[in-house]
């Protein structure tokens, strides 16, 4: 019996699926629809199904990396990734500039961006790649990168280019962020009339100015919503008698503790006879809890092996 699933966020990313062009876009949707299927008996079956297509796609990836073609030579997308969308001259550049470590060519010669640009944000003990991909009305405007992004920076200089940047959008799984650039040129009463505008529209925004010495530029405050926006968890594993570890493991928020043995014993978690935690998630430092017990951000997990 098939069962009715109605999470919007399965459905969307069914519908991606199904528009998805070539089996690795595929599998990313795939992987977010088995994130939201339904957890209890009676999507058993369906779960069971997924993975399956799972497995198949896996399988013919793998095949297609093996006879050398298909493997476009790109970016190897990182567990956070954010992609700055935007017309020539928004700052696409400039951005990526002072989000990152990147030097990326900033001139003012229309489609100057002509490849994917990639950097490193350092956020709170994590790294997040920020890709610039060239501008949306030139040909080069790379839909792969936005399809598959975690985060969709929409950088503007004017309200009107968000519904034009929309228009070019393939399908995504990503949240978006409205980034307002170029503010230094705006009086403090254009800024309020803008805040307030976006703010009735319920946008996710901010209003930055990539310029240096521009005081209170929301360069800060854009870090903190593209890290917020990623719907993650930071958790550190320790063994017994030791310290946590130094970087934490990164797993989507709803994860448990069998995940993170899954991923750190590589699918070896009846291995594991005692679990305990500290933490956000936990009643008392070195609680021993079950492999469902749910984790929180920061947490830290030890397991005891046979
Ligand atoms: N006034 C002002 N100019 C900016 C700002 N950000 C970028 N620019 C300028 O806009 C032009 C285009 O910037 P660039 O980053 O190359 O844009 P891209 O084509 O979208 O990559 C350059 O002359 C930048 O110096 C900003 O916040 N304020
Ligand atoms: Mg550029």
């Amino acid at each position: 019996m098939p069962i009715n699933v109605n999470d919007p966020e399965y459905l969307k990313s069914e519908k991606n699926y199904s528009e998805a062009k070539n089996p690795e876009e595929k599998l990313i949707s795939l992987n977010k629809m088995i994130s939201h299927a339904p957890k209890h008996k009676g999507g058993e079956n369906l779960r069971q199904q997924l993975t399956q297509r799972r497995k198949r796609l896996e399988e013919l990836i793998e095949k297609k990396k093996k006879k050398g073609h298909g493997g476009k030579l790109g970016i190897k997308k990182g567990e956070m990734q954010a992609v700055i969308i935007g017309k020539t001259n928004s700052g696409k550049s400039s951005l990526l500039k002072v989000l990152t470590n990147a030097y990326p060519k900033i001139n003012s010669v229309p489609f100057s961006t002509g490849e994917p640009f990639l950097g490193t944000m350092e956020y709170e003990n994590s790294q997040i790649q920020v890709v610039e991909i060239p501008a949306i009305e030139g040909e080069k405007f790379d839909r792969g990168v936005v399809h598959t992004a975690d985060t969709l920076l929409l950088i503007i200089t004017l309200q009107k280019e968000i519904e034009e940047i929309r228009k070019k959008l393939p399908p995504h799984e990503g949240k978006e962020i409205i980034v307002l650039n170029k503010s230094d040129l705006l009086s403090s009463e254009e800024k309020r009339r803008i805040r307030s505008q976006m703010e009735t529209k319920k946008y996710n925004f901010e209003i930055i100015s990539c310029l240096p010495y521009i005081r209170e530029n929301g360069i800060e405050e854009l870090k903190k919503k593209i890290f917020d926006s990623f719907n993650i968890l930071r958790i550190f594993t320790k063994e017994p008698g030791k310290e946590k570890s130094k970087k934490p493991l990164i797993l989507p928020s709803g994860s448990s503790i069998k995940d993170v043995a899954e991923k750190i014993l590589k699918g070896l978690s009846k291995k594991v006879i005692e679990t305990k935690i500290w933490g956000p998630s936990s009643k008392f430092g070195g609680q021993i809890v079950g492999l469902n017990h749910p984790l929180k951000d920061l947490d830290i997990v030890e397991f005891k092996t046979r």
